[in-house]
């Protein structure tokens, strides 16, 4: 009540002090949570490469004043070394990083940008980089994803789904095909390492033997997501449905993760099949939308 005494003179302060912040807020930098990174690649051939990371706002403007990025690359299988590399400035939104595909195979690359104001925004993206004789192998690769999956890689269009799946049943069970609100086309990987050279095959299927489990797993078999509809953002869940041969659909939800460090609590079982530690790789899905970005995905032809 006594602060009812001379109210007006506040008021109109407050007024001023508020019209204040409204300007300084329209002045300001994006936060993190609205920024938008994009990556393209100059060679996706093992070898040097320059990495180009544009830095744009959620509407797409380019950032006067970024910040400093922090790029880390880790092949998809376990036991190889990462490639590091940063930059603390940026021409006209793109930060341009020299960098290495020490091997052939899949590599995840995440990019950190570090905003003047400390926040921190990031984002992950999946190549599949090639050696000199992968490249004319390819075409004799019965492999129809692999082309498509490595123009999805350029935008960060792709990513991969793990899980554990034991058949409880007296029968084999055969997974033929996958489907998902979240991604175009859905396919099943296998990474095999071959003369040092981690690389995917696609399989028809996958196969559970009664009474066993397989697992899918960085490094081996796994389910590929391409053609993202939705950013698969870290902690958030996709959808997925599996489907048997002889017609059981088997409907899943997936959570998306940066790495997965110990066994999830998400045993589920249906019909014969118990599922568990099902996980996905954020991506992001048409990150690479602004024209000026499209490098060309293969090297030539
Ligand atoms: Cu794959």
């Amino acid at each position: 009540m006594a602060n009812r005494i001379g109210t007006a003179r506040p008021r109109l302060l407050c007024l001023l002090l508020l019209s204040m912040i409204l300007v300084a807020c329209r002045q300001q930098q994006p936060s993190a949570d609205d920024i938008q990174l994009s990556m393209s690649v100059s060679d996706m051939l093992v070898g040097e490469t320059t990495l180009l990371v544009k830095v744009t706002d959620s509407d797409g403007n380019i950032l006067s004043n970024p910040g400093a990025l922090k790029v880390r690359g880790d092949m998809d299988h376990a036991g190889m070394i990462p490639v590091l590399a940063e930059a603390d400035s940026a021409i006209n939104g793109v930060f341009s990083l020299p960098f290495e595909w020490t091997m052939g195979g899949g590599w995840i690359i995440e990019a950190s940008l570090t905003r003047p104001d400390g926040a921190v925004a990031s984002e992950t993206f999946h190549y599949e980089i090639l050696t000199e004789a992968d490249e004319t192998g390819m075409a004799e690769m019965d492999h129809s994803g692999m082309e498509r999956d490595q123009s999805a890689g350029m935008r960060g269009e792709t990513s991969a789904v793990y899980m554990r799946v034991s058949n409880r049943g007296e029968s084999d069970i055969s997974i033929i095909s996958a489907s998902s609100a979240a991604a175009d086309q859905i396919e099943f990987h296998e990474t095999r390492v071959i003369d040092d050279m981690a690389r995917m095959e696609a399989l028809d299927g996958l196969l559970i033997p009664a009474g066993e489990t397989i697992e899918l797993a960085p490094g081996g078999a796994h389910i590929m997501l391409m053609g993202l509809r939705d950013d698969l953002a870290p902690d958030s869940q996709m959808p997925l449905r599996l489907h048997c041969d002889k017609g059981e659909v088997y409907e899943l939800d997936i959570s998306v993760m940066n790495m997965r460090m110990a066994d999830l609590d998400d045993e589920i079982q249906i019909g014969d099949l118990v599922f568990s530690n099902r996980w996905a790789r954020p991506a992001s899905a048409g990150a690479m939308n602004h024209a000026d970005m499209n490098t060309p995905a293969t090297p030539s032809g």
